[in-house]
């Protein structure tokens, strides 16, 4: 079954490759429009395509022939387009699309006018001095090709790491065609995924089952398998078209606990708890805790001490019960209950988010519905500041209207706080994108760095630090503008930021997108520890952004965070005077 995120992923592929084929423009936009849609419908399109194909193309976006593209992928796992298109360019060009700041147009120029045709040609021409003589290739955009090609070195070749966001969602999709088979008892994943890491380098699924046989077949059934790994009784491994790797254990459901704590780890995680299962005269294994008979006597049999659940086992190893997102190695003392940790339900408001007067794709009134829907008790709209002129940002005219606007929008549609606010930049200097003057007439400042993302450790320290201080400004914005697997960001000195956020009354952003989280995980503990607040925001721009709260939640309990810790946990009440607090402050 194809999830809307691979749909996605095979439309902007195929617009890609329009790209760099040089199709025309016209087409390219529409499967990148297409692409889009997917990501935002909140309808499961495999499902569609396999129930109401006419449906499909009732999709905002999608048409006929995209609606085909996505029966095609649903029903035989791959698109015939897309491997058309693959085969008409050299199989090392796609790669280049992986460095960054590399984008179809540039590899078309590369291919074009200097015959590259993969990362070695590219290497090879930068080294020669190949590339100076193409037309449109200044220095500055080679010396940044050098740096990406580097980047891509130093990550290596190693093995394929999925997205949490694009893995998750893999895992349900294929849980829930589990749960519908024949004799299931309980379903879950495992492995990092449950444990809440930002990438994954495979699926590890568990089934318990009083029909091992049926939940073996709708697994094996699974539409968009690629190639049967394994298929053995209790033990099956398949690889995706997409080219992820799902493991499935078919167990008896009074071992589920047992499976379900091996399978999720970590190794390290593992290999603790037996440790002190030997320690007490017992063994741990997938199967169960079991006690070995004090004599060892010829033919004596463990018995099982618990394996059902995995509350039962900690227990009888005298441990309390801890969270898969801190079974890790670092997280030492696994004798001590751990803190309880933040749950999603714990969120009441969103505090960074973007209309259409930036670069959302939502009005007031749509995203404030949407966070009304998830019963938050409040709203911030934070558009961009003027700087980001790549996404629209709001001159100061815009944003006093816009200030209008919400006010209006927060009176119309009722039942909501709609806070008026701003994701204002912060330069490369510390200094803010608006005077003071115009920040002050804000409900709530998020500032954010979203340029000079190269700058030194210290630069950077000192440029965020300027930012925390500022009186105005409630809350960093993904603070070091990471992307995951895209680009490093700043390494500024997360313990001085931390704990100048704690004494300036700054929050410390989580920002729940799976290709940002950022804080992430390292980063949260850090912030904890120094005591600082912390938001958990979506920065939502389109509708299902809204959906990544669980990533930021699954990277704030990484990082051992309450809700107490969490401003987006406040009720109205507390919320807004913190908010306010910052601006009587300034006024003392
Ligand atoms: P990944 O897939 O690389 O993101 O990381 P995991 O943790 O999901 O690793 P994976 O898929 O190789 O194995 C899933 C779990 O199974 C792992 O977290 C712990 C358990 N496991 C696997 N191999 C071993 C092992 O050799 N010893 C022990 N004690 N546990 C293991
Ligand atoms: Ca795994
Ligand atoms: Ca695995
Ligand atoms: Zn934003």
């Amino acid at each position: 079954m194809a999830t809307n995120q691979e749909c996605a992923n095979v439309f902007s592929q195929i617009a890609d490759l329009l790209e760099i084929t040089g199709a025309n423009g016209f087409k390219v936009n529409a499967y990148r429009k297409a692409a889009r849609s997917c990501e935002n419908e909140s309808r499961d399109l495999g499902q569609l395509a396999r129930e109401s194909p006419t449906e499909l193309r009732k999709v905002e976006g999608i048409g006929e022939s995209t609606a085909a593209k996505i029966v095609e992928l649903e029903t035989i796992g791959k698109v015939a387009e897309l491997e058309a298109l693959r085969s008409k360019v050299p199989p090392g060009l796609p790669v280049l699309l992986t460095l960054q700041g590399v984008g179809p147009k540039s590899v078309k120029l590369l291919w074009d006018s200097a015959k590259v045709t993969n990362i070695d040609d590219l290497r090879a021409a930068i080294a020669s001095g190949a590339l100076l003589t193409v037309e449109r290739m200044g220095e500055k955009t080679i010396a940044n090709l050098r740096d990406a090609v580097a980047a891509h070195d130093a990550a290596g070749a190693g093995p394929v790491r999925y997205r949490l966001g694009e893995a998750i969602p893999v895992a349900e999709s294929m849980l829930k065609i589990l749960r519908a088979a024949h004799g299931t008892v309980r379903v879950a994943f495992a492995g990092s995924a449950r444990r809440g890491r930002e990438t994954v380098g495979d699926l590890d699924l568990l089934v318990s089952s009083e029909d091992p046989a049926a939940a073996k077949a709708a697994f094996l059934n699974c539409a968009g398998i690629g190639k049967v790994l394994a298929q053995g009784d209790t033990k099956c491994a398949v690889q995706l078209a997409t080219g992820i790797q799902v493991d499935l254990r078919i167990v008896k459901d009074n071992a589920f606990g047992a499976a379900l704590m091996y399978f999720t780890g970590s190794v390290d995680h593992n290999i603790f708890l037996r440790e002190r299962a030997i320690a007490r005269g017992m063994r741990l294994n997938e199967y169960g805790l079991f006690r070995v008979p004090k004599e060892n006597s010829e033919g004596a049999d463990l018995s099982l001490v618990a394996a059902e659940t995995e509350e039962s086992i900690y227990r009888a190893l005298e441990l309390p019960y801890c969270p898969p997102e801190l079974r890790e190695m670092h997280c030492s003392d696994l004798t001590k209950p751990s803190p309880t940790l933040i749950e999603l339900a714990d969120i009441k408001a969103e505090l960074h988010s973007h209309t259409t007067a930036s670069d959302g794709d939502m009005s007031i009134i749509e995203l404030a519905s949407l966070a009304k829907a998830r019963g938050f008790h409040t709203v911030a709209v934070t558009d961009h500041s003027r700087a980001s002129a790549q996404a629209n940002g709001l001159s100061v005219e815009r944003l006093l209207k816009h200030i209008d606007a919400i006010r209006e929008a927060e009176a119309k549609l009722g039942g909501i706080r709609i806070l008026a606010g701003s994701e204002v930049d912060i330069m490369a200097d510390g200094r803010l994108d608006y005077e003071d003057d115009v920040l002050a007439k804000l409900d709530v400042v998020v500032a954010s760095p979203h340029t000079a993302l190269k700058q030194a450790p210290q630069a950077a320290t000192d440029r965020l630090l300027r930012a925390i201080r500022h009186p105005l400004v409630h809350i960093l914005g993904h603070p070091t503008g990471r992307i995951i697997q895209g680009r490093e960001g700043l390494a500024p000195d997360m313990e001085l930021l931390c704990r100048t956020a704690k004494e300036c009354g700054t929050a410390m952003e989580i920002n729940c997108h799976w290709s940002r989280l950022d804080l992430r995980d390292q980063h949260v503990r850090i912030a904890v520890a120094s005591g600082c607040m912390i938001a958990i925001d979506c920065d939502i721009h389109s509708l299902g952004d809204a959906d990544n709260l669980r990533y930021g939640i699954a990277t704030a309990r990484r990082g051992g965070l309450t809700a107490a810790g969490c401003v987006n946990t406040l009720s109205a009440a507390n919320l807004h005077e913190w908010l306010f607090s910052k601006r009587s402050s300034l006024r003392s």
